[in-house]
Order: structure tokens, then sequence, then C-alpha cells
């Protein structure tokens, strides 16, 4: 039993403002009508909850601001986060980011990467999505900032947004894993090469097995690192267990495959930030993938069956 004994602060960011699909803003409102806070507590962990960030209403935004896909908005959000996020891992808490769309873990992943590249420490990320968010300006489709987020924190994209925390790039690709991905535009494929980080895509989940993968990531890098930031998108799950999110895609983790993965990364102690995003509850039933990700929190801060 490895149950977190850091204190959790929870951070809801209630945005959509990085994706075309609208909804995922409603995501934080429903983590806490699915009972976060009460269910954290009732397994022993610490917790308090430190409200939203405020973020404007879309249709309150200017045309400059629809024109440019909410770049600067979507910075000045992050920058926040990326603050309290810092100060929470200075305190040693443990910071609980809940989304909103995935372009906010730009200023989750900064914020907690500024604390260790001021230790001088090794941070790790995990990354599990069904896609790869690696997009630039330059190779988007679509321009939505919630498809670029890992490219940003590697130091491509808008210069707005890679300067958050301090300039430049923050993940280290020997210490970064994307995990579940199955859909990765063809365009994404080649920044994905040239940064080198650890894929796991659902084939080598099927070929070599979970167990075995997960062995392997904590072994050749949590083990390797002061600490790990955990980002969980919600689409990296399967639709079946997970329909309320934005960008859904066949074939993802079972909910078996996701709570290991989380449990083993509970066992080593080394989580240090994380964050939940892309509930979106308007393509949700019932509610039913909040309670998802409520259950996915509590394993991966240490929650065993017996
Ligand atoms: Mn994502």
């Amino acid at each position: 039993m490895t149950l977190s004994r850091k204190s959790v602060e929870i951070i809801g960011v209630p945005s959509d403002l990085g994706a075309n699909i609208r909804g995922a803003s409603m995501g934080p409102a429903a983590v806490r009508v699915a009972g976060l806070l009460d269910r954290l507590r009732s397994l022993g962990i610490e917790a308090h909850d430190l409200g939203d960030i405020d973020v404007p209403l879309r249709e309150r935004l200017s045309e400059k601001d629809h024109k440019e896909k909410f770049l600067s908005v979507i910075a000045s959000i992050s920058s926040k986060l990326c603050d309290i996020v810092e100060g929470s891992v200075e305190k040693g808490k443990l910071p609980l980011t809940i989304g909103g769309d995935h372009s906010l873990t730009v200023g989750s992943f900064s914020g907690v990467s500024r604390y260790f590249h001021k230790k001088k420490k090794k941070l790790g990320l995990l990354w599990f999505d069904a896609h790869a968010d690696i997009n630039t300006p330059e190779t988007s489709p679509s321009g939505n900032i919630h498809g670029m987020p890992v490219a940003i924190i590697a130091g491509e994209g808008h210069p707005v947004l890679t300067k958050i925390g301090f300039p430049g790039r923050k993940l280290n690709p020997e210490h970064t894993a994307l995990i579940g991905i199955r859909a990765v535009d063809e365009t994404e494929k080649k920044l994905c090469r040239d940064i080198g980080m650890r894929v796991y895509t659902l084939r080598d989940i099927d070929e070599r097995g979970w167990a075995v993968i997960m062995r392997e990531i904590v072994e050749e890098l949590v083990d390797q690192v002061d600490g790990v930031h955990v980002s969980f998108d919600l689409d990296g799950v399967d639709p079946d267990y997970a329909p309320g999110v934005s960008t859904p895609v066949m074939g993802g983790l079972s909910l078996r495959e996701a709570h290991l993965a989380l449990e083993m990364i509970a066992d080593t102690g080394k989580l240090v930030s994380m964050d939940f995003m892309e509930l979106n509850p308007s393509r949700d039933r019932e509610n039913q993938s909040a309670h998802l990700m409520v259950e996915l929190i509590c394993s991966l801060l240490g929650k065993t069956i017996i």
C-alpha cells in the first residue's frame, strides 16, 4: 500500500478554448459532482480544493481572439496555472489539475518543470493519450492548441506558449513517454521522431503486453528521475468506458489497463504533479466518465484493492 502521504491540492481549469469541440470547460464541475474531494478523503488522503482559475467566456472574447484560436488567452491562463502548480510543489503538496482541454498542460507541466529546473533535479513525464498532441502551427490542420502541448513543452510552436515557466524545452525526451497512442497525424510523425521520446502505441501494448511495458517504463524512466508528472487525457481510455471526451478514438486502454498503469506509477512514490484532462460532460452518459476519472485519480494516488 503506497497511499499518497502528500496533501493533494485540486485546481480546476474550466477552459475548452484550445479545442473546436466545446464542453471540456464543464469538466471540473462534473468531477466535483462525481465526488472527487470526498472520495479522496474517504481513502485517508488529505485533500483541498483550491477552486477554479478564472476563464473568460468564449462569447465575450474579441474577433481577434477567435481568429488567433485564443492564443493569448490560453497563454495567460497557462501562466497562472504554471505559478499555482509551482507554488504547490514548492510547499510540498501534490497539485492535481482538472481540465479543461489538454492545452492547459502547458501551464501545469511548466510549473512543476520550473521548480525542478531551479533545484537541478530530473523530472519525468508520462503522457496518456489517444493522440500524440505534437502539432505545431505549421503542421496543424485545425490550428487548435489542444493538439500542440507536447510540441510546446518540447520548445516548438508559438513563442508566447513555449516561454511559459522558462524559455525553451521543458521535457527531457529521455525521460518522457507517450502511452496509449493510436491516432497520429502524418504531419506529426516527423517531430515525434525528431524529439526522440518513447512512444508506446496500442500495437506495442498488444504485441508485448501491458504489464511488461509498464514495468519497462517504471525501471527505465521513472526509477531514473527524481519526480514524475502524469498527464492523463481521458481519451487515452477506450470510449466504451469513457464516452465523455471531445475526440474519441476506438481501441483504447481498457479500464484494467488504465488502473494497472496508474497503480504501478503510484507504487514508485515518484509522483510530484498530475493533470486529468479532456473530460467533456456534454458527450458523457450520466456522468459515468467523470466517475471513472475519480477512480483513476484514486489509483494514481495509491488506492489498492486490499
Ligand atoms: Mn491530449
